[in-house]
């Protein structure tokens, strides 16, 4: 093949994947589609350029707007969050932690997080971000039947390991962590707690999640991309004085330029939030909820019934009766329906690539306008794809349900522009 011709078939996949996605029911909980505003500030030529240090002070010339930016950036972050420092520097919600880990802790120093199989992220493990900083990880002792951390004993694990850092936030993570409950046991072992907030960052803007620096969470790390719905990337939020420590750690420790384009799309993201956050928040946690209680009512095994099966967009699944993790996503995309399959407590963590769940998130359904309504309709979809395997039926009706939800809400409006999915 000639470069022309790879460079053309690059071009022609991205169109093809375009297509796909608008035909498809994207319910993988780590993502989300952005704004038609914040695509087109993320793809301007603040991507060609480099902007070491900080506003005013640029190791570079040519950054009088990109200064500019930046400060509306912070300004937004810090409003929408109430956060007395923000550093929007990180690249990844996984550097934004490695950054966290460095301001706080030395290597050989013990970190309390959830275990993968728990839900914690994999940038909370050893092997990872974690052990990238030297950290020994203690695991939280956790309630699979609540599908949380355990409290009590938590508070005795902490006595024990006296950790530097304890780490809260997690990738499945259906109800609010123990922050305030654990605040005091952090106090006697003179550990710091930082929050992942990667996965709830959108909830927490609206306001329909737990708000952790309100409830004792010293740093809040986080990517910017899944209900909160900007480009790809990280941020940090923290109280004043630790500021200095997580600046270091970032610049020059971590990054050093910092992707300047998906700056101007978080800019534009973080303004959406503070006048539409609010309402697409609850939209989310009413969608998810009807959708746990609908794929409940249609035979399927979801967690947390007791607890009203989810406070957030995630919905977890124990498919093991239905053929597994694995077989079930596989099923489903065949069907035109993207989930992800997932690790659920008491899998082995060595059982990674058919484990026992799926998981679900609302939060890009949501954005494209579906309601409770729809909601109970993919539960039905599901259950034909799943259990009655009408995988071609369901696919032809997914394409014919996502003809009415093509246009991106809770945003501003710039559709005379841009057409969702047609910036290109
Ligand atoms: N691994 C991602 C997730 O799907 O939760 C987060 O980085």
């Amino acid at each position: 093949m000639s470069f022309k011709k790879s460079a053309m078939k690059v071009r022609e996949a991205v169109k093809k994947h375009h297509k796909w996605m608008e035909e498809c029911l994207t319910m993988i909980a780590s993502e989300n589609v952005s704004s038609a505003l914040v695509r087109e500030v993320t793809a301007s030529d603040f991507g060609h350029r480099y902007a070491e240090g900080s506003p005013g002070e640029r190791l570079y010339q040519g950054c009088k707007y990109i200064d500019e930016v930046e400060i509306i950036a912070v300004e937004l972050a810090k409003k929408l969050f109430r956060a007395e420092y923000v550093n929007v520097l990180p690249t990844s919600g996984t550097v934004a932690n490695l950054a966290a880990y460095s301001a706080l802790a030395q290597p050989g120093d013990v970190m309390m997080a959830l275990a993968v199989p728990h839900g914690g992220h994999i940038s909370h493990a050893e092997l990872s971000a974690a052990g990238v900083r030297g950290l020994k990880v203690k695991s939280f002792p956790f309630d699979s039947e609540a599908m949380n951390i355990d409290v009590e004993k938590s508070v005795e694990k902490i006595r024990e390991v006296k950790p530097k850092i304890m780490l809260f936030g997690a990738s499945v993570f259906l109800f609010p962590h123990p922050v305030r409950e654990l605040r005091e046991a952090a106090n006697e072992a003179g550990a710091a707690i930082v929050y992942d907030a990667a996965h709830v960052l959108g909830l927490i803007a609206g306001k329909q999640f737990q708000d952790p620096l309100r409830e004792g969470a010293d740093i809040v790390t986080s990517s910017r991309h899944k209900t909160l719905p900007g480009p790809q990337g990280g941020l940090i939020l923290s109280k004043e004085e630790y500021g200095k420590k997580i600046g270091r750690a970032v610049f020059p420790g971590l990054v050093s330029n910092h992707h300047l384009h998906h700056l101007a799309g978080l800019a534009v993201a973080l303004a959406e939030m503070l006048e539409f956050g609010e309402a697409y928040a609850r939209q989310m946690i009413k969608n998810s909820k009807a959708l746990a209680q609908s794929l409940h009512e249609c035979g399927f095994n979801v967690l947390c019934e007791k607890k009203g099966f989810t406070q957030s967009h995630h919905v977890v699944v124990d498919v093991s009766k239905n053929g597994g993790g694995s077989k079930v996503a596989e099923a489903l995309e065949k069907a035109n329906i993207l989930i992800n399959k997932n690790l659920l407590p008491w899998d082995d963590i060595t059982n990674a690539k058919n484990p026992s769940g799926i998981r679900l998130g609302t939060q890009e359904l949501t954005r494209v306008g579906m309601k409770e309504k729809e909601m109970k309709e993919i539960a039905r979809l599901f259950k034909r794809a799943i259990i009655d395997k009408e995988i071609a039926n369901v696919r032809r009706d997914v394409i014919e349900m996502k003809k009415s939800f093509k246009k991106v809400k809770f945003c501003f409006d710039r559709e005379e522009a841009y057409k969702y999915y047609e910036f290109f």
